[in-house]
């Protein structure tokens, strides 16, 4: 797509004010690269809309002059979806200053925000009202609820809440042509044509830009427990997944597994975390209990639960939180994990999902097919095990070439993927395809589905400014 004038840019600054587009290569930089490092992108502007009547007039002026757009909410996103190509043709528009909560109404469990509001200020809005905004990832202190949206992101909480998809009551959306959709209902039924909301969520900023959503609140729990287990293999944590279910049923709210090599890494390069066991493990399970009736009862459930792990052979050891402060530090553990595999050098990754069942056996195949593939590799997995959601990343064997490594990431990422679609699982289980993954996607999706998204994406951005060459 062509690149906007001078006098065009002028345009698209006037629309959020001079102070809203910015423009210097320094100022610029915190916007072109993600957290990976895998993308660095080139753009004129970066626009900071702080309303939907700006947005939509972005885009209008952008379709009608062909100017390609990339949405961008906290810029944490996995698959380079948020990061302009390096033409310097496409332009930013950023929802970070679209940050108002609405309106929290707790009598009706309903929140509606800007797409912009920050993950966890919406959690601390909930809680500030005795209520529970369930979504729960490491980067929620930047990422935005639009982008959630866009992404459909997973995280910790999916077990019990489910993906972000199941979170959004209504949106609001200005298309390509910047018309502008109010989809904002509040009702939790309501069958009426077409679900649209449902065809923006996890399309990665491809069909339009989230300016506003309704999202589901809960009852906040009164209580919630704890543990951190040591465990022999993938199996034992599968073992103890299972009598965590049965005892504690639907008050089974995570369930993370690490490896530990996974969890050495973060022990190695930051000292300020401490081993909370004893022991050396191969794995290890962080499980959390929740109760809406007290603390008591999460307690309860979470030691019956390890009595009857102990019993059958099943934890070699388990710390359970004693405190408030316990149980972050044990979930500080797990939510640190992504960021500091980048001390550890070059780390191809991996987002599968397979049948929660089969999580052992692609974790043995997998395993032994990047050590066949790369001797020396250190396969650092950790991820949502009760969602069979493996983050099965892979880093570089000490002392190697950084670049040279990189350069095998295809090879690599064929691979696994192939394990895990003969399981029956998916090659990207909530991060998304972005430009990362968008040359797998026809590997992976038939024909008639191929057809179907792009006829989507047809109808709803025939010029095609939206995202180009990301998804599809
Ligand atoms: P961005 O990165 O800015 O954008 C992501 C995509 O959404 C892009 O395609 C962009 O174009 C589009 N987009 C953004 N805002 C809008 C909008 N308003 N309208 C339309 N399109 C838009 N993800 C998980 O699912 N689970 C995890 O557990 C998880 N943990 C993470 C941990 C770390 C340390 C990091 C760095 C990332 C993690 N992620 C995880 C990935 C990321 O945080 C999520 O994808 C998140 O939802 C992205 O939100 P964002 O605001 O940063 O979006
Ligand atoms: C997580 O679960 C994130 O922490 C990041 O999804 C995963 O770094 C990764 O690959
Ligand atoms: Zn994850």
């Amino acid at each position: 797509m062509k690149a906007p004038s001078p006098a065009l840019l002028q345009q698209f600054a006037v629309i959020v004010g001079p102070q809203n587009a910015v423009t210097g290569a320094a100022e610029l930089e915190p916007y072109l690269v993600e957290p990976r490092g895998l993308y660095h992108g080139s753009t004129p502007v970066v626009l900071r809309p702080g309303n939907t009547a700006e947005v939509s007039a972005i885009l209008k002026l952008a379709q009608a002059n062909g100017i390609a757009v990339v949405p961008q909410g906290g810029n944490t996103g996995m698959v380079g979806g948020q990061i302009p190509d390096a033409s310097g043709a496409e332009i930013i528009v950023n929802l970070g200053r679209m940050n108002r909560i609405r309106k929290l109404d707790a009598e009706s469990n309903t929140v509606t925000v800007e797409a912009g509001v920050i993950l966890q200020t919406l959690q601390e809005a909930a809680d500030a009202a005795d209520r529970l905004f369930p979504l729960s990832l490491s980067a929620e202190g930047s990422a935005q609820i639009g982008g959630n949206i866009a992404t459909n992101a997973g995280g910790t909480a999916v077990l019990a809440y489910g993906n972000t998809r199941d979170l959004v009551l209504g949106l609001e959306v200005v298309l390509a042509n910047g018309e502008v959709w109010d989809g904002l209902r509040t009702l939790r039924k309501d069958n009426t044509g077409y679900d649209l909301k449902h065809l923006f969520i996890g399309a990665e900023g491809t069909l339009g830009i989230i300016t506003g959503a309704v999202l589901k609140l809960f009852p906040k729990p009164k209580g919630r427990s704890v543990a951190f287990a040591g465990l022999a293999s993938p199996h034992q944590a599968l073992r103890l997944f299972g009598i965590a279910r049965s005892i504690g049923g639907p008050n089974v709210t995570a369930c993370e597994l690490m490896s530990a090599t996974s969890v050495g890494f973060l022990y190695r390069n930051a000292p300020q975390f401490r081993d909370p066991l004893a022991g050396k493990h191969a794995w290890y399970l962080l499980l959390e209990i929740s109760s809406s009736r007290s603390e008591e009862e999460a307690r309860a459930l979470i030691e019956e639960i390890f009595v009857k792990a102990f019993e059958d052979g099943v934890a070699e050891d388990a710390v359970l939180a004693e405190s408030l402060q316990q149980s972050k530090d044990l979930w500080h553990i797990r939510h640190a994990l992504s960021d500091i595999q980048k001390a550890e050098g070059g780390s191809i990754k991996h987002d599968i999902s397979v049948p929660v069942a089969s999580m052992p056996a692609f974790l043995e195949e997998a395993t032994a097919l990047v050590e066949k593939m790369v001797p020396g590799c250190r396969p650092a997995a950790f991820g949502h095990m009760g969602d069979g959601n493996i983050h099965f990343n892979i880093s570089q064997p000490v002392g190697a070439d950084k670049q040279a490594y990189l350069a095998r990431w295809d090879e690599m990422n064929d691979a696994v993927h192939a394990i895990a679609s003969r399981m029956g699982g998916s090659i990207s289980a909530e991060h998304g395809i972005g430009a990362l993954k968008r040359h797998a996607l026809p590997h992976v999706k038939s024909g008639v589905e191929m057809g179907l998204m792009r006829s989507i994406k047809g109808a709803f951005d025939p010029a095609g400014i939206l995202n180009p060459g990301k998804v599809l």
